[in-house]
């Protein structure tokens, strides 16, 4: 099969199995798994903030986030389309009675600026929810894993800062944005109070994400992670994984967005396919199937047939994800089978 439904499907290489069996490890609650600790300063250097706190999942390193910046009942704004909002089950609002609210996400992954300053001019007037954070996303998923303009960025979080607010930034795929962005993780962290990046998405190790900010934040945060159940303890045998990930895979990201802009050229002349197009493209492609969710349902089917899965989005949009263990020989083959699967379903 060559499963383009998600880089999160990205097995551990044999360095990161290795330094499993190898790792040094002790009791992280207490704060004594070396191999943890040597993984969470190397995440706040590379980010270039005070410290870090390794969490299972880019899920929980959102929400511990949250919960960390926002007291009960204030105000989160994010995007409509963030993963936050989106795929984390509901969770700031569920369990920190947090009040997610929702601003409109431009095609590039960027937020409305006229909204959010609407929202912020709101005076404190005891009918509304006093506001607690903005959030952003870089890269962002749902707008088609387009990295988002530092220049934005910066716009945010001077617009927040301006109303003493903190930005957390879903860095999941921060080190795809950097290069797309032609930058540094550090440059693009720079403008956020804190951020989360995933271990376990392309870079390939099995589990785990860091959460970094100042040092007072982060140890917030480690009573949040406690609480949501994530305090681990050898966690040493994640961590050595990750360290491998943050060493050795990051540059090979390149290839990736090669692929994925290879792929998203080869399916643009598939007649039938309609790819949606990314100003900074990185290791995703979304497409559409003419003929709504019945022909889009025979597209993937016969997709299958030939060995390819992908992502379905909507009810005749897909989303592609290229990543480590995916060649360019690989994105030739499913370009093939796209040609034959849409002659299939639209016949020749
Ligand atoms: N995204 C997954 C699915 O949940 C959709 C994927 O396949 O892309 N932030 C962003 C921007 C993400 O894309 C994801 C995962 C997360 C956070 C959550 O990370 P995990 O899966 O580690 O909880």
């Amino acid at each position: 099969m060559i499963d383009l439904r998600s880089d999160t499907v990205t097995l551990p290489t044999p360095a990161m199995r290795e330094a499993i069996a190898r790792a040094e490890v002790g009791d992280d609650v207490y704060g004594e798994d070396p191999t943890v600790n040597r993984l969470e300063s190397m995440a706040a250097e590379i980010v270039g903030m005070e410290a870090a706190v390794l969490v299972p999942s880019g899920t929980m390193g959102n929400l511990a986030a949250m919960l960390a910046h926002c007291p009960r009942g204030t105000k989160a704004f994010l995007g409509a389309q963030a993963h936050t909002y989106v795929y984390e089950a509901g969770g700031a609002a569920a369990l920190g009675g947090i009040v997610m609210t929702p601003l409109r996400n431009l095609d590039n992954g960027e937020l409305d600026l006229d909204e959010l300053r609407d929202e912020l001019a709101k005076p404190p007037d005891a009918h509304f929810a006093l506001p607690g954070l903005v959030a952003l996303e870089n890269t962002h998923n749902l707008c088609g894993g387009t990295a988002v303009e530092l220049s934005h960025m910066a716009a945010v979080a001077e617009l927040a800062h301006a109303h003493r607010l903190p930005v957390h930034l879903d860095g999941a795929r921060i080190f795809n944005a950097a290069i797309a962005l032609e930058t540094t993780a550090k440059k693009i962290a720079e403008t956020a109070d804190s951020v989360s990046f995933c271990l376990s998405k392309g870079l390939a190790a099995p589990v785990g994400s860091l959460l970094c900010g100042s040092r007072e934040f982060i140890g917030r945060a480690r009573r949040m992670r406690k609480m949501l159940g994530g305090g681990m303890r050898q966690a040493g045998v994640i961590a050595a994984a990750g360290i491998v990930a943050l060493e050795t895979m990051i540059d090979r990201l390149v290839e990736d967005h090669l692929n994925a802009r290879a792929l998203a050229e080869g399916l643009g002349l598939v007649a039938g396919l309609n790819v949606r197009p990314v100003k900074r493209r990185t290791n995703m492609v979304v497409f559409e199937v003419d003929g709504g969710a019945p022909a889009a349902a025979k597209f993937a089917a016969a997709m299958k047939d030939r060995g390819v899965l992908a992502h379905a989005r909507g009810p005749s949009s897909f989303r592609a994800v290229t990543h480590h263990g995916i060649s360019r020989r690989d994105i030739d083959r499913v370009v093939a089978a796209a040609a034959e699967s849409a002659g299939e379903v639209f016949g020749d």
